[in-house]
């Protein structure tokens, strides 16, 4: 399988998170794609390829101009405080507050924020501008005859809204090459999401169409970030009602669990009759991920990959999350071996 890869992440190195009433250090770091790489090529999984430029349109495509326009101005305007440090935001606009968008860069980088978990650097643009591209390059392999693909990308993208950052995410790969795969022709896109988040941006990207269905398995939001997406009576809305399926599960899920829910998603994409998949491959579902509450082991990936593969569909694997740094690498290669084995 090829991987596209770009070096680009290691830009992005956020110091802190606002995580549990706490301001931790930041568990979305730069050796998390490094070793997935490291295994990429342990594995001799297939070529390793930089991504192309397609420039900032496709990105339009799925996240609004003022909000790409804000992202990438906002460190420059954070270096004038004279500040030393990472941009956190810190005041949302919660309800009995306006939707408005203030002149001040704090009051801005609110209103295009959910949570305290997206850290901004002077990387952080660029970083999340060239995993689009990874994304989108991974999405041309595919739209030119490759059967699968993985995107390797860094920082994730699942949790970003057409305008909102969030959970370590900015821009919305998986979104961002479900829609390019839209506008070049396909005209029933699946996405499943197995990150152990609920992929919050992702969902409400295209809860009113029908064009794209969305998956995903997660923990419970009742219990579990982003608590406040991701049940399972969220089923789409207006021409989208009937296109979105949640498959919440409680904490200390395992891999039976686990796999019924999987089963249940596959069989809503093969009603649906994708003509293209797109994975949001997040492997903090692993039983010692430092953040998450999953009880999947190594072994399971293999098979999360062979059941994927059943599906028969064009399939691009979009990195999302996965903290358990020294196996992520094992975890996330697993799922695509897996995949591969399955699909011969
Ligand atoms: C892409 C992705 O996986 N983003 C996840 C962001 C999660 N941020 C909030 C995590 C809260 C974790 N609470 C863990 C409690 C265990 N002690
Ligand atoms: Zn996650």
């Amino acid at each position: 399988m090829l991987t596209i890869y770009s070096d680009d992440h290691h830009l992005h190195h956020g110091r802190c998170e606002l995580m549990d009433g706490q301001l931790m250090p930041c568990f979305e770091m730069p050796s998390r794609a490094d070793h997935v790489l490291q295994r990429v090529k342990d594995r001799e999984l297939g070529p390793v390829r930089a991504p192309h430029d397609f420039g900032l349109a496709p990105l339009a495509r799925v996240h609004s101009q003022a909000y790409l326009d804000f992202f990438k101005g906002a460190w420059e305007r954070w270096t004038v405080f004279g500040q030393e440090g990472d941009l956190l935001p810190y005041t949302w606009p919660a309800r009995t507050l306006r939707q408005v968008l203030p002149t001040s860069l704090h009051g801005q980088l609110g209103y295009y924020s959910f949570d305290g978990g997206a850290p901004i650097t002077a990387g952080t643009w660029q970083a999340a501008y060239s995993a689009a591209q990874v994304a989108l390059t991974a999405q041309q392999a595919i739209q030119t005859g490759a059967p699968a693909a993985f995107a390797l990308c860094r920082p994730p993208g699942h949790h970003a809204a057409s305008d909102l950052m969030g959970g370590y995410c900015y821009l919305n790969n998986a979104a961002i090459a479900a829609q390019a795969f839209l506008d070049q022709g396909h005209e029933k896109v699946a996405i499943l999401d197995v990150d152990y988040h609920h992929g919050n941006g992702t969902q409400s990207i295209f809860y009113e169409r029908r064009d794209a269905l969305f998956t995903s398995i997660h923990g419970h939001p009742e219990a579990e970030f982003p608590f406040f997406l991701g049940y399972a009576d969220e089923l789409g809305e207006g021409a989208g009602e009937g296109f979105n399926f949640n498959y919440p599960l409680p904490a200390g899920s395992g891999w039976e669990s686990w796999s019924a829910a999987l089963d249940q998603a596959c069989r809503e994409i093969e009603r649906y009759g994708a003509d293209i998949l797109v994975v949001s491959l997040g492997v903090d579902t692993f039983k010692d991920d430092p953040i998450s509450q999953f009880k999947l082991d190594s072994p399971d990936y293999l098979a999360m990959g062979a059941r994927i593969a059943r599906l028969g569909r064009p399939t691009l694997f979009v990195m999302e999350g996965g903290y358990a740094v020294e196996e992520i690498g094992i975890n996330a290669v697993n799922v695509l071996e897996g995949f591969e084995e399955a699909a011969q």
